[in-house]
């Protein structure tokens, strides 16, 4: 396997302030209660992101209480924000699980007094939230091409494997990199599949793409369970030194596949920051202070390589 050259092994701290001075830890926070809504329970992103919650939780004196769907599903994510609104918090943050279908039930929480903070996704129209928090998701697209690039300098075909339409960061982390894609005319991209979340339909999309397209070289998941089902895949078919694969996220089985040599590079984001700052902009919002609106964290690019030195930048199963 084709190894990511050094500039691509450089830490991108792309893109990403990591000015967390502006607001919250305000008095007046010590009854404020929060909910906090993940994407879907049990994914090592939205833990970790828990993580970084509580902790600034406990530091603002707030209470803060997590759930999520079973799925990346709108309709399972809308019963769970209605009863949140029922049960009247002061704050919401929440990761939208679909930019049109969550705008109601978050308007909706908006309408009932409820301070909405938007983590990792957000909505066609945002305006009920006074805060977003996201990584650089275009960036971090934009730096997965790179790191095929240069893995592979005389070009050819790729695969993006996404994670559902809908989803926010699923767009943008595939204009990223299909745009840093179009600019070399050595790579062409293959119509772009969707693992739906499931690390099984991601393994079924690789292996089915390598029997129609032989000489696939890259391989861009755009999220812990795509880039998952990717390694899967390309394990079965045996084709891991034909291939280069870059993931988003670097949960367990992600970082297990970076170590085998599956995949060769993996976008991690800063779940936990990006919570920690979430939930401090609606403390701020509730004590009268102005909140930032949109806040954009960086991303670490691990390889092989320099994953000695980026233990900090993986995500967590549990606090
Ligand atoms: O990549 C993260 C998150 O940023 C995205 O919005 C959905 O998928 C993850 O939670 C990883 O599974």
């Amino acid at each position: 396997m084709a190894a990511v050259s050094a500039l691509a092994l450089a830490l991108a701290a792309c893109g990403g302030s990591d000015d967390d001075s502006g607001g919250g830890g305000g008095g007046g926070s010590d009854s404020y209660e929060v909910a906090f809504i993940q994407g879907v329970a049990g994914d090592e992103f939205y833990i970790t992101m828990q993580c970084g919650i509580e902790a600034a939780a406990e530091d603002l004196g707030v209470t803060v209480e997590t759930q999520g769907a079973q799925q990346f599903d709108p309709a399972l994510q809308t019963p769970i924000v209605d009863s949140v609104v029922a049960s009247a918090p002061d704050g919401l943050l929440i990761a939208p699980t679909d930019v049109t279908a969550m705008n109601r039930p978050l308007k909706a929480a908006a309408d009932a007094g409820i301070t909405v903070g938007l983590v990792d996704t957000t909505l066609e129209d945002p305006s009920m939230a006074v805060t977003q928090v996201a990584s650089d998701n275009e960036g971090g697209g934009a730096a997965a091409f790179t790191a095929i690039q240069e893995a592979n300098p005389d070009g050819g075909t790729v695969l993006v494997v996404g994670h559902e339409p809908g989803i926010s960061t699923n767009e943008a982390r595939i204009k990223g990199f299909l745009d840093a894609l179009e600019a070399d005319p050595k790579f062409t991209a293959l119509p772009t599949q969707y693992a739906q979340n499931d690390p099984a339909e991601g393994a079924r999309i690789v292996t089915s793409t390598l029997q129609s397209t032989p000489d696939l070289i890259g391989i861009f998941g755009t999220n812990l369970f795509a880039a998952e089902g990717a390694a899967t895949g390309l394990r079965q078919a045996g084709a891991q030194e034909q291939v280069t694969v870059v993931g988003f996220d670097a949960g367990p089985a992600q970082v297990e596949a970076l170590e085998n040599g599956t995949v060769q590079a993996l976008i991690a984001q800063q779940p936990a920051e990006i919570g920690k700052q979430g939930l401090e902009q609606v403390v701020a919002s509730l004590n009268g202070e102005e909140p930032e609106a949109e806040i954009q964290t960086g991303f670490t690019i691990i390889t092989k390589d320099n994953l000695a030195d980026n233990q900090d930048a993986l995500y967590k199963s549990d606090c």
